[in-house]
């Protein structure tokens, strides 16, 4: 049953169903409007009393969430029996077996489970950024960088459309304070730029091409804002931070009041109200900008908080009651992620989610009053981490990455490739979580075509992959099963019907049947979250070999979806799922085999040699073709013959030639700057004896340097090569270990070049690596042309409070550009 049909048939329907079925019902029930609410309240009247109590629960429970509040509080001894819930806490009295139906009696609410389902979603980074060359700006951009001379919002959504994404966020500020639509609240916008004669509005294009494609639509807003930040020369009344008290304000405020009388509202967007909160200048700002983006874009699906600030050397104090409140009640539907409670970062930027994934998290506090911190371990919801005094709220993860190394677009940043694209779904859709792409458009405001050719690579494979479901004509049985929820229900590719086993049971086992053999690499299993919560803790799967069943897999959780890929593939008439461990009686709303698209494996890259060269390898011997400008390469491209000369850096991208013709997945690698032929460590004040500062300079970047982890713990650190010969240089490039950990990544530092190893140059005193938290990439610094045989990379501020530095590989990019893309 759908949603309308749920609450048009109302009484009748809401009657037959049993107190376990309604959550489950009301949670599918994801865009109940307030008139439906009100409607289906009516009909309740003509209920039975049984009925109206279930039913009132429901209601009330979508009431509160619709205006962003949680369900009371059930905070204390828990009351027996346990009902299904978007809120339970854990009392001190509560057993384990308590704590379990708890969290597996936890149910998304009504926007998560329609946002779990949407799976591919993508975000756009573009704005002065993208003019700049930078991943953070400083606020001080001046809004004639920003002129796209094609930009095409139609060509973003098309991409995204055509790689099966069901979502766009765009970055509509970023944390510069440049706004990409023409907010009346600050002269920083589009309205100011050349662009279009500031008549732009890059929102409303992203806004329209998403409605044609029938992509849904999400809005990112940096609560961090350097434009408007009170230290900011370009804008001394900047509104950050500016120490103004609290006051009652109209949103949306009559933007010629804005500071002088904010309870002067302007006339609000048809169809949508004023509201009125009591806050200080930014907050106001803020408001007006949630409410502009909420009300004049069409139906918001996420708005997306960052929790990143470049510059907290001036404080603010966000007022995230009034903003999640103002949200809920603009766009009921809409997850807020991040700073806020419907949606998590999973904790890396680089597309990879847990193995162990569940979406029930235990809170420190209740929902209202809980501060959304990012959470980064490595076990988030296992029983262990269950304690009395939390709260279990259902808090799925994103898992979000630029396709690019960094986030905006820039010449020198390389495109992940479709190999590692297509590692990357099966590491974020499969492990549970929703999967956040990033997509860079450059300065003519188009993506170009090495990201779309990697994207579209990534997108067929998949789609080719998932097209037919082998478990399709197979029979499913279990050996233990609900009456109303048998196994073939898991095979009916209804995601709102499902296997439970029988009441009682927390394992079972559940086989496969098919009419003949079949060859998969790819099994997928869902529970059905919607309805039940998440439940198994553990399960594994076997195959039978005609005389035994051999164990293929064993892992952890399922969730919303679960993808194991193997290796190989695997040909059998009969599959098993043992589910090994769960909360409650374990369900699965659908199980499918599937094979692997074939595809040509891309080749090797090796990495380049002190000398500068690269070899091209490819595992079947077969040919490989070769660019080294930056573009795709075609079957035309130039063949590989032997290894390639880049000692002054640059991309190379190759693909395999199958004896058909076709090109074959297509890898890249960028090597930064000068080959290290020749160059030696001069001076290094700290360094172990296990990872010695030539490492920093040896074209390996598996190897690092690393100051002394006892001693020395006191920055800066400093390190000084001579490059053996005088050569003209226009920056340099870091880049950070690769390893995992975040031990002495750099963050601040100082750079100076010197002809005779005497007298430096500072070529830049004081600079910052951006976003270097979050997502620790190669980092490459321009400055101006200077002649230099020596330089000195001092590290002024790491990411920790160790006093470390380390550093995988040290460069400098020769003058000419010659490693430029
Ligand atoms: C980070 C930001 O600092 C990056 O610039 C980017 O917007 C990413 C999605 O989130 O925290």
């Amino acid at each position: 049953m759908d949603r309308r049909e749920f609450v048009k048939s109302g009484a009748l329907t809401l009657a037959l169903l049993s107190a376990r079925d309604i959550p489950a019902m009301i949670s599918r029930s994801c865009e109940m409007s307030l008139s439906q609410y009100q409607h289906a309240q009516r009909n309740m009247k003509t209920l039975s009393k049984g009925a109206r109590i279930t039913l009132s629960i429901g209601l009330s429970m979508i009431s509160s969430l619709a205006y962003g509040q949680s369900p009371t509080n059930t905070n204390g001894p828990s009351p027996a029996p346990i009902e299904y819930s978007t809120l339970q806490s854990i009392s001190s009295d509560d057993s384990s077996a308590v704590i379990a139906e708890k969290a597996a009696m936890t149910l998304p609410r009504p926007n998560q489970s329609a946002w779990m389902r949407l799976e591919r979603t993508f975000f756009i980074h573009f704005g002065p950024n993208t003019f700049r060359g930078v991943e953070w700006g400083n606020g001080r951009e001046d809004p004639s960088v920003f002129n796209p001379t094609e930009l095409d919002a139609d060509q973003w959504v098309r991409a995204i459309k055509e790689s099966g994404g069901k979502m766009v966020v765009l970055v509509c500020k970023h944390h510069d304070g440049f706004n990409l639509w023409p907010t009346r609240y600050a002269n920083h916008s589009v309205a100011a730029s050349p662009w279009r004669s500031g008549k732009g509005n890059v929102v409303r294009e992203v806004a329209d091409a998403a409605r044609k494609y029938g992509v849904e639509l999400g809005v990112y807003l940096s609560p961090a804002d350097l434009y408007q930040l009170r230290t900011n020369p370009i804008n001394p009344g900047g509104y950050y931070g500016d120490g103004s008290g609290k006051v009652h304000s109209v949103i949306p405020t009559d933007p010629a009041n804005f500071k002088t009388d904010p309870s002067k509202g302007r006339k609000p967007t048809p169809s949508f109200n004023t509201f009125n909160y009591t806050v200080d200048d930014y907050n106001r700002y803020f408001l007006n900008q949630l409410y502009e983006l909420l009300t004049e874009y069409g139906p918001i699906r996420e708005v997306w908080f960052d929790g990143a600030n470049p510059d907290p050397s001036v404080h603010e104090d966000y007022d995230y009651a009034a903003w999640y409140d103002l949200i809920r009640k603009l766009q009921p539907h809409a997850m807020i992620f991040g700073k806020g409670p419907d949606a998590r970062w999973v904790g890396n930027e680089n597309g990879i989610g847990r193995t162990t994934e569940w979406s029930v998290v235990p809170l420190s506090s209740s929902p209202d009053t809980f501060r959304w911190p990012d959470m980064t371990a490595k076990d988030l919801g296992s029983l262990s981490k269950l304690t009395p005094g939390s709260f279990l709220w259902w808090y799925p993860a994103e898992t979000n990455e630029p396709i690019l190394h960094g986030w905006f677009w820039s010449a020198k940043k390389s495109t992940r490739n479709a190999a590692e694209l297509i590692d990357n779904y099966y590491e974020s859709v499969g492990r549970n979580g929703n999967w956040l792409l990033n997509l860079s458009p450059d300065t003519r405001g188009l993506i170009p075509d090495n990201q779309l050719a990697q994207l579209r690579l990534m997108a067929q494979v998949v789609d080719e992959t998932f097209a037919k479901d082998l478990a399709d004509d197979g029979k499913l049985t279990a050996d233990n099963s609900d009456k109303a929820h048998s196994a073939s229900l898991a095979l009916d590719g209804n995601l709102d019907t499902w296997w439970e086993a029988a009441a009682g049971q927390r394992t079972a086992t559940l086989t496969l049947k098919l009419p003949k053999a079949v060859t998969f690499d790819v099994v997928s299993l869902q529970e059905a979250v919607d309805h039940r919560g998440q439940r198994i803790e553990s399960f594994s799967v076997a195959v039978w070999d005609g005389s035994k069943w051999n164990k293929m897999d064993e892992q952890t959780t399922i969730g919303h979806k679960r993808l194991l890929r193997w290796n190989s593939p695997i040909t059998t008439e009969q599959v098993r799922i043992h589910i090994t461990g769960s909360r409650l009686e374990p369900t699965l709303s659908e199980i499918g085999l599937f094979k692997q698209a074939d595809f040509v494996q891309a080749p090797s890259i090796t990495e380049r040699g002190n000398d500068g060269s690269v070899t091209i390898s490819s595992a079947k011997g077969l040919p490989i073709v070769y660019t080294l400008d930056g573009t795709v390469p075609t079957p035309n491209s130039t063949v590989y013959r032997s290894a390639i000369a880049l000692p002054r850096g640059g991309e190379v991208y190759a693909a395999c030639l199958a004896p058909d013709g076709r090109l074959g997945m297509v890898t890249s690698k960028y090597f930064a700057g000068l080959a290290p032929s020749g160059w030696k460590v001069v001076s290094v004040d700290s360094e172990e004896e296990n990872s010695p500062a030539s490492n920093a300079i040896d074209g390996d970047p598996t190897t690092i340097w690393q100051t002394r982890l006892n001693a020395d713990l006191a920055l800066p650190h400093q390190l000084t090569v001579d490059m053996g010969c005088v050569q003209q240089i226009a920056g340099f490039t870091y880049l950070p270990r690769r390893d995992g950990t975040r031990n002495g990544i750099v963050e601040n530092y100082r750079f100076e070049t010197s002809v005779d190893g005497e007298n430096w140059t500072t070529n830049i005193d004081s600079g910052r690596f951006g976003n270097m938290r979050n997502n620790p990439e190669l980092q490459e610094v321009t400055f101006t042309p200077i002649n230099a045989r020596f330089f000195r990379f001092t590290a002024l501020q790491e990411l920790g409070t160790n006093g470390w530095t380390s550093a995988a590989e040290v460069s400098v990019l020769p003058a000419e550009g010659k490693g430029d893309r």
